[in-house]
């Protein structure tokens, strides 16, 4: 049924093995399909040697560096695709950032810089990247980016992030408008609180993980293999009349008022 034989799928966003996008590409791996997995880069090469042998099990055919605030990595990597590969099928767009100074206190006090390098690096990142994978999805594709529901409601310490989300939802539907005709699906998974690098940083995770299995309907909160099994859905054919959407993979935790 899930069958992802054939496809061609660049995962962003793996920086060890509690991110959401491990989670994501071991299960488009089972799926069948072809990775290939970008890492950011750092001066000492430590994550490059740490997600190489992270992901060796998956036989990534491609594995490159691709910084996002970074114009000619995202070049290289698109023209690698284009040269090994000669057609892409999914994109998965799985990296957010901004400054921890950004992720508690005010909003109000949110500085220039700050806002500017969330948005960049969390939410201006999906266009460049679906920019650069339009022109290699030839027979269709499917784009999937992860989002949270600090995006549609204000939940403490989110704060710039929740205007990245939004933003990053809302070129999910701009996105979808543009790329259908070409039979390109863009949609998000809004996942419930998960333990990772990013979200283990930041003060207070646990309590509001604890607060999810209290208040979710599953009682429970998501694992990063779940929110996998969603994007491989949302990559194969069984989803194809579905593009534009918000997924939420929560346990259930969106709906509740109390
Ligand atoms: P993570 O730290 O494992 O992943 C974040 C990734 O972003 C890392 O791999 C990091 O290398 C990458 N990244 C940061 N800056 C980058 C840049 N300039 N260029 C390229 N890559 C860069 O944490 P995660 O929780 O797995 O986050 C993945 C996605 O899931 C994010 O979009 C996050 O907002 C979203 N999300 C997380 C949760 C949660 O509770 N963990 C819930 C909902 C949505
Ligand atoms: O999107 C996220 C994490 C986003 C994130 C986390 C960090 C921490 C380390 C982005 N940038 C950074 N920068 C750092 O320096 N989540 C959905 C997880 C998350 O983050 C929160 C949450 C939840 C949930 C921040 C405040 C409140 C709740």
């Amino acid at each position: 049924m899930l069958n992802l034989t054939g496809k061609n799928a660049l995962v962003t966003g793996i920086a060890n093995n509690r991110s959401i996008a491990w989670g994501i590409a071991q299960q488009l791996h089972k799926a069948g399909a072809n990775l290939g997995i970008t890492y950011l880069p750092d001066e000492r090469g430590k994550m490059e040697k740490k997600v190489a042998e992270l992901v060796e099990p998956l036989n990534p055919s491609l594995f490159l560096p691709c910084n996002v605030q970074d114009e000619d990595q995202i070049k290289s990597t698109f023209e690698t695709i284009r040269e090994q590969w000669g057609k892409l099928d999914i994109l998965i767009h799985c990296l957010a950032f901004a400054s921890k100074d950004d992720l508690s206190g005010d909003f109000s006090q949110t500085s220039r810089s700050g806002f500017n390098t969330a948005l960049e690096i969390s939410t201006y990142s999906l266009v460049q990247l679906s920019g650069a994978a339009k022109p290699l999805m030839t027979e269709g594709g499917s784009i999937v980016t992860l989002t949270y529901l600090g995006g549609v409601r204000a939940i403490p310490n989110y704060n710039v992030m929740g205007v990245a989300k939004a933003g990053l939802e809302m070129s999910v539907r701009y996105l979808a408008a543009e790329l259908g005709p070409q039979n390109i699906r863009v949609n998000a998974i809004s996942a419930g609180p998960i333990r990772t690098l990013a979200s283990s940083a930041v003060g207070g995770i646990l309590d509001m993980i604890h607060h999810v299995e209290e208040v979710a309907p599953l009682r429970r909160t998501v694992s990063q293999l779940e929110v996998g099994n969603a994007a491989a859905f949302l990559c194969s054919d069984l989803s194809s009349g579905i593009t534009g959407q918000i997924l939420y993979v929560d346990a259930g935790y969106e709906i509740m008022g109390m």
